[in-house]
């Protein structure tokens, strides 16, 4: 199992500044360390972690918990997933991208804090609100923005689309158009790294509709009958297209859902990247001692409607502009800068890269071509040599 990036970074820093009494190294050590120790979170934790969903609006911490390297890590993957999708629904607006595409403006320290937690070993699954995931897994924003123009160069050969993406490379198993059918896929996927004691776990991640599907519970009690390496993760955003959680069930505090199997399960406030690797990392050390899995409910929101062709009127004007009061990238930007772990000019660099990797990924799917009929018959089932047909 190899180290997490924040461990390895954290470790970086302290042996570099071991003579310089700096916070951050310090600070950074002493949370790796808190989200190292396995701890029962049924009660107490949900409280805390209650308590935090519900404080008032997130503001720069006053000391920074982490070293830089992670901040600016956390800062340039969030503004390429929000940069890449910005460009993903302009261009969906001239018809350039066609079909389904949901975007996951407004959520991106879901998958920014899950990843810096997690080993590039474990694996990945979710609904297909799925561009993010991969980008930050190190997917080549060329192959998933080729993938959305539906050309051969895509990561799904263009045969995907938006909801479809996936890369075996960097673990991540889809990109799933089904709701919900990504949780048992999730359970068997950590079963498979049980089975083989590979060290390694799955995060499975789904929204708030999906968890009112009949296939969770069976896959909650299987889960937690094997003590499977698993944490599933409810993306929480407050709405399946348009319907709000209120008018789902009279369920709504998501993360007790997992109670019912004695599952340790607990709310995240995930506009918040730190608390979201807090958490992971805390249910990442459970799943790896052999405790089995968590539920993690990430209280987040998405800023756009469901998919391109959604206004989003169900909604008030004040309750979107409350999240994007405490915008999670801002909120890095904002530690960053009070820290001085670097400059505005040092941030507007990383902005301008970022800017051009995108363009260079849409020059690279427009000059990409189609694929040519005879895909139509790779990749399924009538293949002649398909790996999985026994007669
Ligand atoms: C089994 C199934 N039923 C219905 C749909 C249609 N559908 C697509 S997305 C969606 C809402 C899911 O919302 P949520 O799970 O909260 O995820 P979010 O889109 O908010 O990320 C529905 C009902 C579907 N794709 N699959
Ligand atoms: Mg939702």
């Amino acid at each position: 199992m190899a180290e997490t990036k924040v461990q390895a970074a954290a470790k970086a820093s302290n042996s570099a500044k071991k003579t310089s009494a700096t916070k951050a190294p310090a600070k950074g050590k002493a949370k790796v360390e808190t989200a190292q120790q396995p701890q029962n979170v049924k009660t107490a934790v949900n409280k805390e972690a209650k308590a935090a969903t519900d404080a008032p609006r997130a503001s720069s911490p006053a000391t920074a918990n982490y070293p830089k390297e992670i901040y600016l890590t956390w800062y340039e993957q969030m503004m390429l997933m929000r940069k890449f999708e910005e460009k993903a629904g302009q261009l969906y607006g001239q018809q350039k991208i066609k079909g389904f595409c949901h975007l996951y403006i407004g959520q991106e320290a879901c998958v920014a804090g899950t990843v810096s937690a997690l080993t590039k070993d474990d694996k990945h699954i979710t609904a297909y609100r799925d561009h993010a995931h991969p980008l930050a897994l190190g997917t080549s924003p060329n192959a998933i923005m080729a993938e959305l123009y539906a050309k051969a160069t895509g990561c799904s050969k263009g045969k995907g689309g938006s909801m479809h993406i996936f890369d075996k490379e960097v673990n991540f198993i889809g990109g799933h158009g089904i709701v919900g059918a990504q949780v048992p896929m999730g359970a068997g996927i950590a079963f498979a790294e049980k089975y083989n004691k590979t060290g390694n776990l799955c995060v499975c991640s789904m929204g708030d509709g999906a968890v009112r599907q009949g296939a969770l519970h069976e896959a909650f009690n299987m889960a937690m009958l094997w003590k499977l390496p698993v944490i599933f993760v409810i993306e929480n955003n407050g709405y399946a297209m348009g319907t709000s959680v209120q008018r789902t069930s009279n369920v709504t505090e998501l993360y007790t859902l997992g109670e019912s199997y004695d599952m340790p399960s607990e709310p995240v406030n995930a506009m918040n990247v730190e608390e979201v690797h807090e958490a992971v990392s805390r249910a990442a050390e459970r799943a790896r001692a052999g405790e089995g899995p968590t539920l993690l409910e990430f209280k987040t929101y998405r800023y756009k409607g469901h998919s391109m062709s959604d206004p989003a009127k169900y909604r008030t004007k004040d309750e979107l502009e409350d999240y994007r009061s405490r915008d999670s990238i801002e909120a890095v930007r904002h530690t960053i800068l009070t820290h001085k772990m670097a400059t505005k000019a040092d941030l507007e660099a990383i902005d301008e890269k970022i800017k051009a990797q995108v363009q260079e990924s849409v020059e690279f799917a427009e000059k990409s071509d189609y694929p040519t009929a005879d895909e139509l018959y790779h990749d399924v089932y009538v293949q002649q040599d398909y790996p999985y047909i026994r007669d």
